[in-house]
């Protein structure tokens, strides 16, 4: 007899090449696809995140009913929604009776948890498939690992670009004669620096719809909703690439660590929502890059940096969640216990850099890589903010946040938590780092170069406090010897001023006048 089968679509997994939708049948099999109260509450969302994701499953479950398939769609509002993925999963069985349900490897441990649970309840084989979207299976990533002293992204990469033969000569060597050109990359802003306009896209009558359940169902929900701008169909991000590959990718690596006041974008691609739900595969993204390079169209150094945050960092961090969880989520090496600050919810604080960041943030649900690790990451690690309360605001606010990719860039790299397993040293900095990179200290009401009394940019002592408290930790990292010279050559009384000033700071960012 033929089998039927119901298969899931989580709302990140909209790719016409999912495993769980290649080889159904289509006039048996149903595809599943739910909105939940559960997977919008799980930490609090920003809306637009919210939006992004109905509107583009919406639209996805649309392009699979039109290429002949049988969807189930449940909205938000259905009358008989239950709320959770398990429960409409458990309610189709129950209505269609397949013979098994197949889904892709979702990317949170908590929904894999939760699937290993729905097993006992469901009464027919559950079969949880690898997802292939991604460039390096969990086996690889361990046999990669397995015996390593460090887990370091620079090796990983290599790796893979001789795996996928990206920017790889027939020769075995790789293109331009080195792997990492980052040494002509992230030059400092010049004055005036502002970037090429993005495209937006007409908003449809789905679209619509949702911002207004949206707008009806979260009328609490973090940041600003409109105006809508994102791509939600696959054909809409690749216009989005491509317009990325032709008019930007050329000064990509130049600017890639530049902040500019009213930039929230500069020369960043702004994919990660689209291939983080699904609409991109990242191989053709890389593709896309190294045929620009071979054309003459992008030099290398952008090329390879943009290939190198796809193929290597983004492939690297889901190794690490899915290696190391679920301790991983939990870890505190710093025994940071500070609570979140509101600033981060308000935007609210006399600190331009992430009075910036943080304006970005709610707009647009979106602020660049070098925002997210110096200055939100960077104060969140100076300050001594509770890994776990900054990890669940991070995934909650961008709306490329997912836990496999959020938390290790979180809690490995900002905030050093994992106690090193990603970065060999902290990316902790003081106001000066920020000031040779960015625009925003000229419209601050601190001073980058001053470090205590009333003008001292909160960065400075916070640095300095943050250096001393973790001395038995850090004075002995190979990286790190010229900075406790530094605070050893500054004297008892400078070091107590500035450790006091930390204090200050502390405070004020607890009362909310920082
Ligand atoms: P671009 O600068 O144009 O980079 C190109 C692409 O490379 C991105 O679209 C993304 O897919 C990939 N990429 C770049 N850096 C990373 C990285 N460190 N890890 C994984 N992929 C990377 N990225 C997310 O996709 N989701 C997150 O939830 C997320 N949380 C972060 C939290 C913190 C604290 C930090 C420091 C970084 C985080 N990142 C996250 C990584 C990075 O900041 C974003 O990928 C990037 O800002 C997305 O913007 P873009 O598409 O314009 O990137
Ligand atoms: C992020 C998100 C949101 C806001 N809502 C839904 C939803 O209603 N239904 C759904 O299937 N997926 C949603 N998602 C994405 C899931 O949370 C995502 O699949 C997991 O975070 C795993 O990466
Ligand atoms: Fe940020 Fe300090 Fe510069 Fe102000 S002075 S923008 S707080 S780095």
């Amino acid at each position: 007899m033929t089998q039927t089968a119901l298969r899931i679509v989580l709302g990140d997994q909209l790719s016409a090449r999912l495993p769980a939708i290649a080889g159904a049948d289509k006039a048996r099999d149903t595809i599943l696809m739910a909105e939940v109260a559960a997977e919008t509450q799980y930490v609090r969302h920003h809306v637009k995140k919210i939006a992004f994701v109905f509107s583009a499953m919406r639209h996805f479950a649309e392009a699979l009913k039109a290429a002949g398939y049988r969807v189930r769609y449940v909205t938000l509002d259905d009358a008989l929604n239950s709320h959770s993925l398990n429960g409409e999963i458990l309610r189709a069985a129950a209505d269609l009776a397949p013979d098994r349900v197949i889904v892709t490897e979702p990317g949170e441990w908590r929904l894999k948890e939760g699937f290993e649970t729905l097993r006992l309840a469901l009464g027919v084989p559950l079969d949880i498939l690898p997802d292939t979207r991604f460039l390096c299976s969990h086996d690889a990533f361990d046999r990669w690992a397995d015996g390593r002293r460090e887990l370091r992204m620079e090796h990983f990469y290599r790796d893979m670009r001789r795996r996928h033969g990206i920017l790889m000569e027939p020769d075995g060597t790789p293109s331009g004669g080195r792997w990492n050109f980052d040494a002509d990359n992230r030059k400092t802003p010049p004055g005036g620096l502002s970037a090429p306009g993005r495209i937006s896209f007409r908003r449809d009558a789905i679209t619509e719809t949702v911002l207004d359940l949206v707008e009806r169902r979260f009328p609490d929900g973090f940041g600003r909703l409109r105006p809508f701008h994102f791509a939600v169909t696959r054909r809409q991000a690749l216009r989005e690439l491509e317009h990325f590959i032709a008019v930007l990718l050329p000064r990509f690596g130049d600017y890639q660590d530049a902040m500019v006041a009213g930039e929230p974008y500069l020369y960043h691609s702004l994919l990660s929502a689209y291939v983080n739900a699904g609409l991109l595969y990242p191989l053709e993204m890389c593709r896309k890059a190294e045929a620009a390079w071979r054309a003459g169209q992008a030099p290398l150094n952008a090329a390879e940096g943009f290939i190198r945050q796809i193929l290597g960092w983004r492939e690297y961090v889901r190794g690490i969640y899915w290696r190391f969880m679920p301790g991983y989520r939990d870890e505190n090496a710093l025994d940071a216990h500070e609570p979140l600050p509101w600033l981060y919810w308000s935007g609210q604080t006399r600190m331009a850099c992430m009075r910036e960041a943080l304006r970005h943030t709610i707009d647009h649900a979106y602020s660049h890589h070098i925002q997210r690790l110096m200055v939100t990451g960077n104060f969140a690690l100076l300050a001594g903010i509770d890994p776990r309360a900054v990890h669940e605001w991070y995934l909650g606010v961008y709306a490329d946040a997912y836990e496999w990719v959020e938390l290790p860039n979180t809690l490995g790299m900002a905030l050093h938590a994992d106690g090193g397993r990603m970065a060999s040293k902290p990316y902790a900095a003081s106001g000066n780092y920020i000031n040779r990179m960015s625009t925003f200290c000229t419209g601050c009401a601190y001073d980058p170069k001053v470090a205590t009394g009333d003008r001292a940019c909160p960065f400075n002592a916070l640095y300095w406090d943050f250096v001393a408290r973790h001395r038995d930790r850090f004075s002995r990292n190979a990286r790190m010897p010229y900075v406790y010279a530094t605070w050893d050559r500054m004297g008892k009384a400078r070091q107590t001023a500035l450790r006091q000033q930390a204090e200050a700071h502390r405070k004020a960012m607890a009362d909310g006048t920082l």
